[in-house]
């Protein structure tokens, strides 16, 4: 007998609950914005020391409503979420202090500021894939910058948030309710855009647009990070034997639910079968399996991901594909085996609409430049790989790959690496986290304006105009 360990869809919070967590975050707000920012980070730090202090459960938290390998929970979210508390702590005086704004010489008796002012409360909308790194990495900038939040998990994967925020609340060191978890689905999605001041979006384009129309309406800003299609292109030159490993961990890690994950493969003609050969035997030692530990791959989070896998994988086949794996191993548990699509092509759906799973289709091409353009032709632009040992013409490359990410013989890694502005273009999304800017955007720039001297003389630009005026301004406007 099947022993099914996918926990069911959580259930709504009333419209009324999420009204008074919206509320309580927007009093955390107000108070959370009067600590200065050395406290924040000092206290952020040590919330997140708390949580370190618990990881255990916490990794247990995520196994239990995803499946994922305990490593990878470790590995993949854990630490990555270290790397981002680290950098934006360490970085946020320089990124959020006042920037001093240049001026004419005319106007050198004045002095002028950017000051970055906290935006209130941030909706963070979050998908499944990553249900504790997404909602605490962007929470973790969103307060840093002086805000409260409003998460709205995925309601697969609400557990984990949930766990945050009573281990937030343990630690007594926030304001109470700055980290707020809304419960439910697209509805409760719904009220955290109308309860925000901004909205952070992670998930489908087609629910991305919405909530982006929504947040239009409100004229509130969002930010969006959608889904991607990113194309790891291997030339002839590539250190094959690092490319068929990467292609097995970039196309699998996460049981292939990585919005940056390999979702095709494109391998200049003369290396094609000696790459298929090294991935096929990098295949042959992965291990499968709902434990946690010793295994490589656990099982799909999201139930309908199952049926939208197949259905690419028999469209394949039926177009002359040469599918190996990708059974479903044990349907009541979303688990499925790993699947390799051989004589992949673009008229296939695997080569053009998201798979989201542990798929990897390999098209032969004669060139490279061949595969930029094909992957090009796509709708989305998130992440993209390239894999030579000619770095110098990869770099060249770089400019024609229409992504918000590319990658030179690496992959998926540049998420730690927070300095990076994460992202994408066309149906990939609008605007950054992480980096600079994606701290700066929890703010709104005020630009801040003091005449310092002489205290008395107006200002000759000022009424009452004449022709002695007009003559004096044009003059100082030449040597300027
Ligand atoms: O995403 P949705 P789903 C892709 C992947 C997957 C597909 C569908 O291809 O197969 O998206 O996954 C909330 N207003 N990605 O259905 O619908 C919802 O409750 C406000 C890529 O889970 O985009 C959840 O919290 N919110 C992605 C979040 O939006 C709404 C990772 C995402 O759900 C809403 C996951 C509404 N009207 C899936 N409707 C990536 N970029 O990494 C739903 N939600």
């Amino acid at each position: 007998m099947t022993v099914k360990t996918v926990p069911a869809a959580a259930s709504n919070m009333t419209l009324g609950e999420i009204a008074a967590r919206a509320a309580n975050a927007r009093q955390a707000a107000a108070s959370w914005r009067r600590y200065s920012l050395s406290e924040r980070v000092e206290l952020l730090r040590a919330v997140w020391q708390e949580l370190t202090s618990r990881k255990k459960e916490l990794c247990a938290v995520v196994h239990a409503e995803t499946g994922k390998p305990l490593a990878e929970v470790e590995m993949m979210e854990l630490a990555t979420a270290h790397l981002i508390v680290r950098y934006f702590t360490s970085n946020a005086h320089r990124i959020l202090q006042d920037q001093p704004a240049w001026r004419p010489w005319p106007l050198l008796n004045k002095r002028a500021y950017v000051r970055y002012v906290p935006r209130g409360v941030v909706g963070l909308i979050t998908p499944w894939n990553l249900p504790f790194l997404i909602p605490f990495g962007d929470a973790l900038a969103a307060m840093l910058a002086g805000n409260a939040v409003l998460v709205k998990p995925s309601e697969w994967t609400s557990r984990t948030a949930q766990w945050v925020e009573d281990a937030i609340r343990a630690c007594g060191l926030l304001p109470e309710g700055l980290f707020s978890v809304v419960v439910g689905d697209g509805q409760a999605g719904a009220q955290v855009v109308a309860e925000s001041d901004m909205v952070l979006f992670t998930g489908s384009f087609a629910t991305g647009r919405a909530v982006a129309q929504s947040a239009a309406a409100q004229l509130k800003p969002c930010v969006l990070e959608l889904g991607g299609k990113h194309p790891m292109i291997v030339f002839k030159d590539a250190e094959l034997s690092r490319a068929a490993k990467a292609a097995v961990w970039g196309s699998f890690a996460n049981c292939g639910q990585l919005c940056v994950g390999v979702e095709r493969v494109y391998v200049e003609s003369e290396v094609h079968d000696r790459f298929v050969e090294l991935v096929r035997r990098e295949m042959s030692g992965l291990r499968q399996g709902l434990g946690g530990q010793d295994v490589d791959l656990g099982r799909l989070i999201f139930p309908p991901q199952l049926a939208r896998i197949k259905e690419q994988l028999e469209d394949a086949a039926a177009k002359g594909g040469r599918v190996i794996g990708g059974e479903v191993l044990d349907e009541a548990n979303l688990m499925m085996s790993p699947a390799l699509v051989l004589g992949a092509s673009h008229d296939m759906k695997v080569m053009t609409e998201e798979t989201f799973g542990p798929v990897m289709p390999i098209m032969k091409v004669d060139r490279g430049e061949e595969a930029i353009r094909l992957s090009n032709g796509g709708s989305y632009g998130l992440s993209a790989s390239l894999w030579t040992a000619d770095t110098a013409r990869a770099e060249r490359l770089c400019a024609s790959v229409e992504a918000g990410m590319v990658c030179v013989n690496d992959l998926l890694t540049h998420y730690a690496v927070c300095s990076l502005p994460f992202g994408g273009i066309k149906h990939s999304g609008l605007g950054r986290r992480h980096s600079d800017e994606g701290l700066r955007m929890f703010c709104w720039p005020q630009s801040v304006f003091i005449h310092e001297w002489p205290a008395r003389a107006p200002e000759p630009w000022w009424f009452p105009y004449d022709r002695a005026k007009t003559r004096l301004v044009s003059w100082i406007m030449k040597l300027t």
